[in-house]
């Protein structure tokens, strides 16, 4: 098996052909953390849950400072938020509770002037959650005079905390993020809310129903394979701007370009690269997903994939060769008054600002492809063939063939893989380096039981 090297320099067929993780194996485990409910059972695969105990389940969510690295070979300098005492991570811990939970969330703002020359208070918000407190207190805006200071009471730097609650009253998939700070001392840019979520200081929110870890909302159509999980947090990067902030230079917001497009803060090809791969420290969410075929009875739920965007323009998600079955958005089931069924079918997942959508999704096998039942078309001979990196040798799920002379493929059992990425072709790019950014694929695995490795 070829190795993984971390990802350098601007040559990324390169490094996609060193992206032989696809379903790795090779890694190894992450170091212990609050974790639970990834797909498979190493947590490689799949939404990554941090969990607390339900009904009062209490997380402490702490500001942090650190780098990332972007598919160019570059590096970020981001804040973000780590639950407890954990080494900083980008995007936050994914907070997985249950509907009617009472959460408790206490902020910690460890950014100090030390790490940052000027250091930001920094609030919390929760979109579409009510009844929000802030030490006791409602949470609302913060003012000084006329002037909005931050969104939310804010925790000074150097340590400052603010413990907000909440009931978890519906079920759903929400963004957290900075709602901004305000600085003892006066306003300064750094706590604008818009910079500060810009700089990473966002996460997502799993509201999980009544009915069930198994469904979306307490609706049987809304059921899905608790196996098959996952979560892509959008969000986009100038770098000119968290380059201002790490000098504690000003940025006018009126440049603001950016330049990165991430899924769960990779780019392709980390995207797809196993939940806390080693070589990408404060990146510890993947996004590939790794679904078996539809089968009524061995596999008759569908897959899901909780979709948040934290950009600043629509990003057009698309997952090729399937359409996804749209069940919910920002926190809503998509049903009447009246439980009318407004689920609908979609062929690119148009996820604008600040929203969430939730999809469900299958594989068919419809022309029930076998060697018994060959494609409809001649293979062309071997040497004619032009391969992909993927690509198993036969047009089969689950059957492996001899590969060209010289050709390596990374197909392991047989297995699909299809391509799933954001459809304006711009943002899936690097800073110009094009087929980066928030590219991932969705694998099909044959059926169980197969060769795969588990
Ligand atoms: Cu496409």
């Amino acid at each position: 098996m070829l190795r993984f090297t971390r990802p350098r320099g601007r040559a990324w067929l390169s490094l996609l052909a060193s992206t032989a993780l696809v379903s790795g194996a090779l890694l190894a485990p992450p170091a212990a953390r609050p974790t639970s409910a990834a797909t498979l059972a190493n947590n490689r695969v799949g939404m990554v849950c941090t969990t607390s105990t339900s009904p009062n389940p209490t997380f402490t969510l702490t500001t942090k400072r650190g780098y990332i690295n972007l598919p160019d070979g570059t590096t970020a300098y981001m804040w973000g938020f780590s639950e407890g005492t954990g080494a900083f991570q980008h995007p936050g811990p994914v907070l997985c509770v249950n509907e009617g939970d009472t959460v408790t969330i206490v902020l910690k703002n460890a950014l100090t002037n030390s790490i940052t020359p000027k250091a930001p208070a920094v609030s919390l918000v929760f979109p579409g959650q009510v009844g929000v407190t802030a030490d006791g207190a409602p949470s609302q805006p913060q003012f000084s005079g006329t002037t909005l200071l931050s969104l939310a009471q804010a925790a000074q730097p150097g340590g400052g905390t603010v413990t907000y609650s909440f009931t978890a009253s519906r079920p759903g998939t929400f963004l957290y993020e900075s709602g901004g700070g305000q600085a003892t001392g006066g306003s300064t840019f750094y706590t604008n809310s818009q910079i500060q979520v810009r700089m990473g200081l966002f996460g997502a929110l799993v509201v999980r129903p009544s009915s069930g870890a198994n469904f979306a909302y307490d609706g049987s159509e809304t059921r899905f394979n608790p196996s098959t999980e996952f979560l892509a947090l959008l969000s986009e990067i100038d770098p000119y701007l968290n380059a201002a902030v790490q000098k504690g230079k000003a940025f006018n917001l009126n440049s603001y370009h950016p330049r990165y497009w991430l899924i769960n803060g990779r780019g392709f090809p980390d995207s797809i690269a196993d939940n806390f791969a080693s070589w990408l420290p404060s990146q510890p969410y993947g996004s590939l997903a790794e679904i078996h075929p539809y089968d009524a009875t061995a596999n008759p739920y569908p897959s899901i994939d909780r979709f948040l965007s934290v950009g600043t323009e629509d990003y057009p998600f698309h997952p090729h060769g399937n359409n996804g079955k749209v069940i919910g958005r920002d926190g809503a089931a998509l049903e009447g008054p009246a439980g009318q069924d407004m689920t609908f079918d979609e062929f690119v997942v148009n996820v604008g600002p600040g929203q969430t959508w939730d999809v469900l999704f299958d594989w068919r096998d419809a022309e029930s492809y076998s060697p018994g039942n060959p494609v409809p078309a001649s293979e062309p001979n071997l040497q004619n063939l032009t391969v992909g990196m993927f690509y198993s040798g036969s047009p089969y799920l689950g059957a492996q063939e001899p590969m060209p002379p010289g050709i390596s493929t990374l197909n392991e059992c047989g297995e699909f893989y299809i391509i799933s990425h954001n459809h304006a072709l711009y943002q899936i790019t690097s800073w110009g380096v094009n087929m980066t950014g928030p590219i991932t694929y969705t694998r099909v695995d044959p059926p169980l039981p197969n060769n795969c490795p588990a």
